[in-house]
This record gives C-alpha cells, sequence and structure tokens, in this order.
C-alpha cells in the first residue's frame, strides 16, 4: 500500500500537527486507507450518486465503525481526539463518505453509553462491523433549528409504542438498518422526548424519494416516515423522556466530528492549491511567486491551522469529561465549517476557470463541506449556544 501524499512536507500544513506519535500512527493509517481505498472513488461517487457500502465495511476492518465505544461488544476504545482524526482523515478522500461514517459512529455511541446490556450485546457485533448500519432521526419538516418542538408521537399500547409521524433530511435513510428516532413520549418539550430504535424491515415504516442536493451525493438523504409503526417498548434507549438530553449528546461529538470533516476538505483543497501554483504559469511566472497569491496560502493556512487546533481542543474537552464540553464543541464547528469552507473557496479560485470544472476536487470539497455549516445544527445554533455559554444562561 501506498504511503499518502498528504502529509505535507511544511510544517505549517503538517496534519500531525503537535500530535504523539502513537496519535500518528492512527492518522497514517486513515491516511494511507484514504489514499488507496477513498480518494480515487470520490468524483464517481458523488457523479453517480453511490453510498460506497463495500468502503465502509473496509474501514469497519480497521476499527473505524465504533471508534469510541467500549471494546466489550466490538468496540475500538479509542477516544474523541482519534475519531476526530479519522474522520478529517478520510474526509480529505471524500467528505461525504466520512461525514455519513461519523453519524454511524454517533449512533453506535448512543447505544454503547446508554443501551441495556441485552441492546449493547445485540447492536454493537452488528455496527461495529457495519455489516449494518445506523441513521439519527431527529429532524422533522415543522422541527428543525428548535428540535425540542418535534411532532412524532410514539403512544404507548402495551409492550409496544405505536409511532406516527415523520422526520425529514435524514442521512442514509431507506439504504440504512437501524434509525435512532426521537420521538413524543410525553408532554411538549424536551422533557417529553424519548429515543427508539426502528428496525429497517418494520411494518409501517417507509422513506420519502431521494432528495437532490449540492453536495452529499455519496449518500441518500430522504424523509423517514411512521404510520401506526409498532416497536417494542424494549427497543427505547434510556429511561422515557431521556431522549432528547441523549440526542445533544449525541451531537456535541458529531458536531467535532463534522468539524474535522471540514479540515480534511480544506487540507486537501490547500494542497492541491499550492501543488497548482507551482505548475501554472502567468505573465511568464509561476503562480506562487506573484506574493498576493503566496499571501492567500499563508491566510488560508491560518485558517485550516487554527481549526485545527480548535477541533482537537473539543475532542479532549470531550475526552476529558469537561462540563463546558457542549460550547466547545459549539464553538469549534462555528469556527472550523466555516473558516474551512473558504478556504476551500480560496483554493477554488486559485484554480480560476478550472477551479469551476468538475474534473477538478477542489468544486467536490466546496459542495460536500458547504452543508457541514447547516446541519448537526445550523451555525446560527452554534452562535447560540456560545453566546449562552459567555453569558451565562
Ligand atoms: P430552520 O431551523 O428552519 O432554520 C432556517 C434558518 O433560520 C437557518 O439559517 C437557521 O440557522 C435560522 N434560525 C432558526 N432559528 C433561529 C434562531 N433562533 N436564531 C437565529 N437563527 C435561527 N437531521 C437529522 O436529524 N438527521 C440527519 O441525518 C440529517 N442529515 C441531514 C443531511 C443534509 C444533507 C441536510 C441538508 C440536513 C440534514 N439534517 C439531518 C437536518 C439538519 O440538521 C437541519 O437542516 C438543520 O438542523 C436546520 O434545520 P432546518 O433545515 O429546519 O432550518
Ligand atoms: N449537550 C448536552 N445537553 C444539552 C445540549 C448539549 N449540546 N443542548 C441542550 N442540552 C440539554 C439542556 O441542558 C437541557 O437539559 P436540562 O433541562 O436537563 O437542563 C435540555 O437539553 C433542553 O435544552 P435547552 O433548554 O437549551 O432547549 P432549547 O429548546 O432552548 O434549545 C437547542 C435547544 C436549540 C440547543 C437544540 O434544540 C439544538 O441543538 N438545536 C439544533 C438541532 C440540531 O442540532 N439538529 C441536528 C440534527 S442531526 C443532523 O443534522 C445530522 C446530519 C445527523
Amino acid at each position: 500500500q501506498q504511503k499518502s501524499c498528504l502529509l505535507s512536507s511544511s510544517s505549517i500544513l503538517d496534519i500531525g500537527i503537535g500530535l504523539s506519535a502513537e496519535k500518528r500512527q492512527i492518522q497514517e493509517l486513515a491516511l494511507t486507507f484514504t489514499q488507496n481505498e477513498v480518494a480515487p472513488h470520490m468524483q464517481k461517487w458523488d457523479a453517480e450518486h453511490i453510498f460506497p457500502v463495500e468502503m465502509f465495511t473496509k474501514t469497519a476492518a480497521l476499527g473505524f465503525g465504533a471508534i469510541y465505544c467500549k471494546e466489550e461488544h466490538g468496540g475500538s476504545g479509542l477516544s474523541r481526539l482519534d475519531a476526530s482524526l479519522i474522520f478529517e482523515a478520510i474526509a480529505t478522500g471524500c467528505v461525504t463518505s466520512s461525514a455519513y461514517l461519523s453519524i454511524h459512529n454517533m449512533c453506535a455511541w448512543m447505544i454503547d453509553s446508554t443501551g441495556t446490556e441485552e441492546q449493547r450485546a445485540k447492536w454493537l457485533p452488528q455496527l461495529a462491523p457495519m455489516s449494518r448500519l445506523a441513521s439519527y432521526c431527529l429532524t422533522e419538516p415543522g422541527s428543525g433549528s428548535d428540535a425540542a418542538a418535534l411532532k412524532t408521537t410514539a403512544k404507548s399500547d402495551g409492550n409496544y409504542y405505536v409511532l406516527n409521524g415523520s422526520k425529514a433530511f435524514i442521512s442514509g435513510a431507506g439504504a440504512t438498518d437501524l434509525y435512532l428516532v426521537m420521538c413524543r413520549t410525553g408532554a411538549d418539550g424536551p422533557k417529553g422526548i424519548s429515543c427508539v430504535m426502528v428496525e429497517k424491515d418494520t411494518p409501517g415504516l417507509s422513506f420519502g424519494k431521494i432528495e437532490r442536493k449540492l453536495g452529499w451525493n455519496a449518500q441518500p438523504t430522504r424523509e423517514v416516515v411512521f404510520e401506526n409503526c409498532r416497536v417494542p417498548k424494549s427497543n427505547r434507549l434510556g429511561p422515557e423522556g431521556s431522549g432528547f438530553g441523549l440526542a445533544m449528546r449525541g451531537l456535541n461529538g458529531g458536531r467535532v466530528n463534522i468539524a474535522s470533516c471540514s479540515l480534511g476538505a480544506a487540507h486537501a483543497s490547500l494542497l492541491a492549491a499550492r501543488e497548482y501554483m507551482t505548475v501554472r504559469k502567468q505573465f511568464g511566472k509561476q503562480l506562487a511567486e506573484f506574493q498576493a497569491l503566496q499571501f492567500q496560502l499563508a491566510e488560508m493556512a491560518a485558517q485550516l491551522v487554527s481549526s485545527r487546533l480548535l477541533v482537537r481542543q473539543a475532542a479532549q474537552s470531550l475526552d476529558s469529561g469537561d462540563p463546558g464540553a457542549p460550547a466547545v464543541c459549539a464553538l469549534a464547528k462555528l469556527h472550523a465549517t466555516e473558516q474551512c469552507f473558504d478556504v476551500c473557496n480560496r483554493a477554488l479560485q486559485l484554480f480560476g476557470g478550472y477551479g469551476y470544472l468538475l474534473d477538478f476536487p477542489v468544486q467536490q470539497y466546496l459542495r460536500d463541506s458547504r452543508v457541514n455549516c447547516i446541519l448537526e445544527g445550523t451555525n446560527q445554533v452554534m452562535r447560540m449556544l456560545v453566546a449562552r455559554d459567555i453569558i451565562g444562561r
């Protein structure tokens, strides 16, 4: 296997900046895998809308299917920082696939951290090898940012819940096997919400059309519909009424992971622009000789590296159980997704007209990382969380 060319000779752009030798090894494993199994296919997966299930099984063989789950039932027992390094590395080769992988990992962690022994023993041995895939279902057509206003109901009927309602924008929907559904088992507001696992073949569960999107074409996004869908109460994760808190705890890690995907997009785009600037000549000189463009590179590096350090800090705040972690994760997501999108956009500009052509990959990094400012909580919601932490409310 060829070693990854994404390990840069520049110390500023060293993707492993500040990491221990052990962490660098994990990172190099993920980068090498990406170079061989992910990056060569990213344009095809995008153009042909392929959800690369086989690639996911291969990542799982490296331990990337349940990265921060305990080892007891097949998890890898690694840290949030390790997970961030892995998602960043895989995103250098395909942002969309890495992002789905991160959602699957978030679901696996929700089961591992909250499930009963029976639930963990049933699901983790299937989710860790990615022989079965998971989706996270919070958003509804009428409730996105105001997630606690969700209306999908789960009415008690003996040992079952009967689910009615619909979820919007669900990543992987229709192609995945297990749906972690936030639904209302009690009164209005966050305390009336529970998290229930629904298996794909359950009668009463169906899917909307595949949404047409600007990016993230290598994974399906669909509505998930429940019509008198009967689910055993034993599929509930945690006590009744605890689902909103669980959904939010899952998203703290999710936000770090999505921000990590943006790092990968910006890293790959910046290296591509640097390379192009040494090849392309105008006015009898390499682009790299124009100081205005050199300054662009320096500014892009500042955006990328500050984002990288903040994302790693947020991952470590989760690892250390810091009570302030939710706000730090929100800050990292806000900063990294916006700065890294701008890095991709500047890289595209440095390619001139060629940057706009589908044959060159920078436009795909740009399209695939744009949505990271919207999902897993919009960056307005991230500003809300950061401001609440600053003001103390
Ligand atoms: P709205 O909440 O309607 O917001 C519209 C605009 O108003 C936004 O700019 C928002 O920031 C702003 N806004 C809203 N309230 C405020 C306020 N109080 N102050 C300031 N500004 C505000 N969801 C899932 O549950 N699971 C998934 O797997 C999933 N995958 C997704 C995949 C894709 C490709 C996309 C596009 C979305 C996905 N989502 C998923 C949904 C995503 O999380 C929501 O789109 C997002 O949370 C925003 O909700 P909304 O679209 O309803 O926007
Ligand atoms: N971590 C831990 N707990 C949290 C939390 C977080 N990040 N955010 C909220 N909570 C808790 C909060 O502490 C409170 O608990 P308690 O009552 O015990 O004190 C409870 O949840 C309710 O929170 P709020 O009182 O802050 O509720 P409010 O309705 O005012 O705001 C808000 C909640 C806006 C922060 C939440 O609705 C939110 O995060 N919205 C964005 C929705 C979102 O992120 N969707 C992503 C969907 S998934 C996706 O896009 C994918 C691609 C997978």
